[in-house]
């Protein structure tokens, strides 16, 4: 099996870009070490959203941001984790990352994840995601996984005990299947909308697949081949919780790579234009029917 170099050489990948994905890949590797051993208690800090930060969203931001500031093509970061964009020098590269998704899993020993957009570009606002030139997300399970797209299909490693990556699955295809994962279904208390799509995949006879990390419960859609995640607004959060640069972006580059789709119920959400860093928005994302259902059913859901 070829490893990360040989693959991204093969398919001819240009050497700068090369090089971000190597920072990528070298800051996954060191935090899946420490996920193993660090304390899962919180960091008694807050993040941009007032959200609790546990001592290993403190640490993951810390070991990217080190690695991103060895590499000079990278002249600029956003971090989920960090109010502002961050200029790092004249890198032509930004990228922009969520250092660990689904935190609140990390204490019950759950799958969590990062994820990664990289631009060409010396601001992330007025970007759209359509923009990237490649996205990342990593998977911290029973196993470390790498989902990679540099705009030419999508494909995934896995970390070998050496360690390094190996590719473990070329042409990731997402095709149709009953499968859901439908998240924030607090909001069927007040949408009936959600609620009557919820009924109808059950009564359709979909398999439930929902662990509420984002990262492990889109990336099982790419490795199964089939299914739909759903995190839609509600009268709290009318545009949801995800958040449209560091989560939704990446995701959906990915998405479309694979011939699946991602929506906020309108619209692509690849061609979503960032307004600013902590802008959030619904998300449908999966198989391309299951995405038009969703646009169908909840596409016209206004708030009262
Ligand atoms: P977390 O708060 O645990 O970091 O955006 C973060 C996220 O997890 C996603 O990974 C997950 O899909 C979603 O939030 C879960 O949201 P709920 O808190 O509404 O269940």
């Amino acid at each position: 099996m070829a490893n990360f170099c040989e693959y991204f050489k093969g398919i001819g990948v240009n050497e700068p870009l090369f090089s971000v994905l190597e920072s990528i890949k070298k800051s996954v590797r060191l935090i899946s070490e420490q996920i193993k051993k660090v304390d899962t208690g919180k960091a008694g800090t807050k993040n941009v959203y007032g959200e609790d930060q546990l001592a290993l969203d403190v640490l993951a931001d810390k070991i990217i941001q080190d690695e991103f500031k060895q590499n000079f093509l990278i002249g600029l970061i956003a971090s989920e984790e960090l109010p502002n964009e961050i200029k790092l020098g004249d890198g032509e590269y930004a990228v922009c990352y969520d250092p660990l998704d689904g935190s609140s899993l990390v204490d019950v020993n759950l799958a969590v994840g990062s994820i990664f957009g990289i631009y060409k570009a010396n601001s992330f606002i007025g970007r759209t995601g359509r923009e990237q030139v490649a996205a990342v997300i990593a998977i911290y399970g029973p196993r470390t996984t790498l989902l990679v797209t540099t705009g030419d299909g999508v494909v995934e490693f896995r970390l070998t005990d050496e360690p390094r990556f190996i590719l473990s699955k070329k042409n990731i295809r997402i095709e149709e299947g009953k499968m859901f994962a439908p998240g924030n279904l607090r909001a069927v208390r007040e949408r009936k909308d959600y609620l009557e799509l919820v009924q109808w995949w059950m009564n359709e006879g979909y398999t439930l697949r929902y662990s509420g990390g984002m990262v492990p419960d889109v990336n099982q859609i790419f490795l199964k081949g089939k299914g739909i995640f759903a995190y839609p607004g509600y009268s709290e959060c009318p545009q949801g919780k995800l958040r449209l640069l560091f989560e939704c972006a990446p995701m959906a580059f990915l998405m479309e790579q694979a011939g699946g789709a991602a929506s906020d119920g309108r619209m692509s959400i690849l061609d979503q234009k960032v307004e600013h860093l902590e802008q959030r928005t619904p998300i449908y994302i999966g198989a391309k029917k299951e995405v038009k259902r969703c646009e169908r059913k909840l596409g016209n859901w206004e708030m009262s």
